[in-house]
């Protein structure tokens, strides 16, 4: 189904046959819901969001591409989640594995001019999302380098985590993970703990994690279940108090309901030679807490 948003851009609505549902925007290609069959939205959507183009809205699953972070005159985490994408009437064909469910959509990406005037790239992004048969969140990324000389990137897929309180929550999966941490001069350091609890700012990337990593909301007994592929980098990320004054389109209090826990490529950069093609594999799903 596709609706327009008060702005007057398209928002496809997945449905799965046991009533799960997800929201996706053509702008920046952003989930911006994802609902169980029982209808509780399990992303976060800042209570001061903004949802006027270019800017990105503050929660669901921005894109972070061509980069992560600042780098030159790019717009801090790259432009792919400020621009309208347009339905790919011309998907790429199912791998092995991948069933052909009708709550998936196929979206692309190509860069206009003046983007490649500001990164001279000229590259195909092709976004599939799909809402599975179990509920599952699942976003397949194809990347591929149309250009005649290679290009890096670097990818994150920023997902704010709707979450019962940020200190009853806890991530397992990045335990003894080196990360480089962005409050200490991007330095790098060892994960110590255990499971990681939250009790201040926190803005890291752990590197080279495993495939999977688990959200424990303690208080409503779920558990988010991330499995990636592709994507060897973990951002967490919870602004706190502080910080949170800082940011015009969040809450004061929303850093207690959100976490932002990111698979991405990051520490090293992608590199496409000419007609390469990368492939990037994200799973969400949640657990009932035993
Ligand atoms: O999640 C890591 C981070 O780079 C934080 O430093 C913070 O800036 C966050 O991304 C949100 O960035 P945005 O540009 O969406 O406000």
């Amino acid at each position: 189904e596709v609706a327009k948003d008060k702005n007057g851009v398209d928002q496809v609505l997945l449905r799965n046959s046991r009533g799960a549902s997800a929201r996706v925007s053509l702008h920046g290609g952003q989930v911006l819901s994802w609902k169980t069959e029982k209808g509780e939205e399990l992303l976060f959507t800042s209570t001061k969001a903004v949802f006027k183009p270019p800017k990105a809205v503050r929660g669901g699953i921005p894109i972070c591409f061509p980069q992560f972070g600042a780098r030159g005159n790019l717009e801090q985490h790259g432009f792919a989640r400020n621009r309208i994408w347009k339905i790919d009437d011309n998907p790429p064909p199912l791998t092995r594995g991948e069933i052909k469910d009708k709550s998936c959509i196929d979206l692309l990406l190509k860069p206009s001019e003046d983007d490649l005037k500001i990164w001279p790239h000229s590259f195909e992004f092709r976004l599939k999302i799909c809402l599975t048969a179990d509920g599952n969140l699942t976003l397949i990324s194809r990347i591929r380098n149309i250009n005649c000389k290679p290009f890096s990137f670097s990818i994150a897929f920023h997902t704010y985590f709707s979450i019962s309180d940020i200190s009853e929550v806890r991530v397992e999966g990045l335990e003894i993970l080196d990360y480089l941490d962005n409050l200490r001069d991007k330095q790098r350091f060892t994960e110590q703990g255990d499971a990681l609890t939250f009790e201040s700012e926190i803005d890291r990337v752990y590197l080279s994690s495993s495939d999977l990593v688990a959200v424990l909301d303690h208080e409503r007994k779920r558990t988010f279940v991330i499995r990636k592929e592709g994507l060897p980098d973990v951002v967490v990320w919870n602004p706190w108090e502080k910080k949170s004054k800082s940011i015009v389109d969040l809450g004061d209090e929303d850093y207690k309901q959100m976490l932002c826990v990111d698979g991405a490529a990051i520490e090293k950069p992608i590199t496409l030679k000419p007609g390469e093609e990368w492939t990037g594999r994200l799973e969400l799903s949640i657990l009932p807490s035993s």
